[in-house]
């Protein structure tokens, strides 16, 4: 399996930490510069028509691309451990807490998003931060209060297994933090980050652990 990756990309991170859970091993990583915008290089851009991370391409060629498709893939080939939980109204709360961050906030602050707001809309860097920090705090709130209000949170998201809620509570965390928002508003999401990044498989995915990261954000 070959991943195409950036150690910046919130979502080529849900699937890092899905891989390493899943104790999949990489054939190779390869880089796409998102800051030189080399997502939309003819090469890429025929393998993702999208132009955006990551992709994952399979031994037999095939190539898979969104995030969360990809963790339904490895969670479907790779059943152990499982990333949702069996029971249907617990898979719909997973999934759409995952939703809240993959669906609802994280397209809102990509890139293409933010290089569109400065083009056209002449936005300074300060107000793209200003937009980004809005965004994650509109879904910081709906988060924080879904969690600290559910009987089903647990150590994690969904009682006490990692799934796909908390890998996309941990990309948020990251976007968070890229945008300077105080998480101390939002004590629960935090407390179920830190718990998640206790364990080995999820800490090592964080992006500025990845090749070419800075030393801090
Ligand atoms: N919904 C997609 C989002 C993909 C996406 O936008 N990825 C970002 C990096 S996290 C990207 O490559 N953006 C390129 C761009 O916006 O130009 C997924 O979850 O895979």
């Amino acid at each position: 399996m070959k991943l195409f990756s950036y150690w910046r990309s919130i979502a080529t991170y849900r699937v890092r930490i899905a891989l390493n859970v899943k104790g999949v091993a990489l054939d190779e990583v390869i880089n796409v510069n998102l800051h030189e915008g080399a997502q939309r290089d003819p090469e890429y851009t025929k393998i993702n028509p999208m132009m955006a991370l990551p992709a994952l391409i399979l031994d037999d060629g095939t190539v898979l691309f969104e995030s969360l498709a990809i963790l339904d893939y490895l969670d479907e080939t790779h059943p152990n451990p499982p990333l949702l939980p069996k029971e249907p109204k617990a898979r719909a709360r997973v999934r759409a807490l995952a939703q809240v961050c993959a669906a609802d906030t994280h397209p809102l602050i990509v890139p293409r998003v933010r290089e569109y707001l400065a083009s056209e809309f002449k936005a300074d860097e300060a107000a793209v931060v200003k937009w980004g920090n809005h965004w994650h705090t509109q879904s910081l709130k709906a988060l924080e209060a879904n969690l600290a209000g559910s009987k089903d949170t647990g150590r994690f998201a969904h009682g006490d297994q990692l799934t796909v809620a908390d890998i996309c509570l941990c990309g948020q965390a990251a976007g968070a933090a890229y945008f300077k928002v105080d998480l101390a508003p939002f004590p629960t999401f935090k407390r179920i980050v830190d718990e998640c990044n206790k364990i080995d498989a999820v800490a090592r995915a964080h992006p500025l652990k990845q090749p070419g990261a800075p030393a801090s954000a």
